[in-house]
């Protein structure tokens, strides 16, 4: 089934969705250019036409600055903010533990941000920290990944949405039968843990002849990703596939394999990745398929549901309704939660067709 995106002024695309068993998946349109981000600061103002903001200024917290994934969502975020003349920073820390981004949450505080976006490393440890912005009246937008201390979370996807993608393309390659590990990111974060349980029980309902040997984590680090890609392949004999719902993971086994000839054609490697990183390994054969979304838009989404709280258009309750520029309406679902779309998967035919 093909699915023609909207020409616009962006890059625009026709790509042809693949069709799964079980879903028909369809990715929002890609802007062109590539990821910009990772630095902090920035203002914007209005551009010609568009309402105005609720005024003053947001900041947004990734899990980690380095990673392409939360360069591109930043660019969708400055996109926004310049849309709406919200004025606009990224500030946060190269690691991701825990309590990393404790510090950027106090300055968003000390600045008077009117709004906090935040890819929280673990969804209970900055919640001090966050109610404590939320008492001073700054709205807290949890976004790709959810934290219990927010007014609304941003879902790229839905969990069993994320989590079936990944398991049918894997039950598919194997014939439904087999040994296989999960290489995650940080062990601690609400997205992946969430995307790992429900693949496990998943396969355990759905896939009894599939075994999960172990399940390993690269704390979204890119050396660490590939030394336990290593450690797996090295380590159980008869691995037939790793799922990596992570895109540092799934680029770093994707790595490794590539390094390592004697895994190739025996090792099957797919996951959450970034066509910009994948497509290499996909066009030399190392990886066949992977999904995604649009980590922009995503940024985007994020930043005009912020301006919908600060302009007190929404409050985050069940049923509130807000547009988000070029992605038109959203409606706000149970627990605060607002979702981006399915999940989309990429392989020979459109990797080449995105930029981020
Ligand atoms: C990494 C991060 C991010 C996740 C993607 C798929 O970039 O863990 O939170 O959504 O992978």
């Amino acid at each position: 089934m093909t699915f023609t995106f909207n020409k616009s002024s962006r890059r625009g695309i026709v790509a042809s969705a693949a069709v799964l068993a079980t879903a028909t998946l369809l990715l929002a349109g890609c802007a062109g250019g590539t990821p910009s981000g990772g630095s902090s600061g920035g203002s914007s103002g209005a551009s010609e036409g568009t309402s105005g903001g609720g005024g003053g200024s947001v900041t947004v917290i990734p899990k980690s600055l380095g990673n392409k994934y939360f360069e591109a969502s930043d660019k969708g975020a400055a996109e926004a903010a310049k849309e709406i003349g919200l004025t606009f920073s990224e500030q946060g820390p190269t690691a991701t533990g825990s309590a990393d981004q404790v510090p950027f949450i106090q300055t968003a505080i000390q600045t008077g941000q009117k709004a906090i976006v935040i890819a929280a490393n673990d969804p209970t440890a900055v919640c001090n920290d966050l109610e404590q912005a939320r008492t001073q009246g700054i709205k807290v937008i949890a976004f790709d990944t959810d934290t219990d201390c927010r007014d609304v979370f941003i879902n790229q996807a839905t969990v069993d949405g994320v989590a079936k993608g990944l398991v049918d393309m894997t039950a598919k390659h194997l014939g439904d039968k087999g040994t296989i590990a999960i290489l995650s990111g940080g062990a601690n974060a609400a997205n992946l843990n969430a995307w790992v349980e429900a693949m496990q029980a998943m396969l355990a309902a759905d896939h009894p002849n599939i075994k999960v040997a172990k399940v390993a984590y690269g704390e979204d680090q890119d050396e660490k990703a590939y030394q336990e890609a290593q450690g797996l392949m090295q380590s159980i004999p008869d691995l037939a596939a790793i799922i990596a719902p992570d895109t540092v993971s799934v680029k770093e086994a994707a790595h490794y394999l590539s390094d390592t000839p004697e895994y190739q054609g025996k090792v099957w490697v797919t996951g959450l990745g970034l066509p910009s990183e994948m497509k290499e390994y996909v066009d030399s054969g190392i990886v066949e398929q992977f999904g995604l979304w649009n980590p922009e838009d995503l940024g985007y989404l994020a930043t005009f549901a912020a301006n919908a709280l600060i302009a007190g258009d929404i409050t985050g309750k069940e049923g509130d309704k807000f547009t988000a520029g070029k992605l038109g309406d959203y409606t706000v679902g149970a627990n605060g939660e607002v979702v981006l779309g399915p999940l989309f998967v990429f392989d020979k035919s459109n990797v080449g067709d995105f930029s981020f």
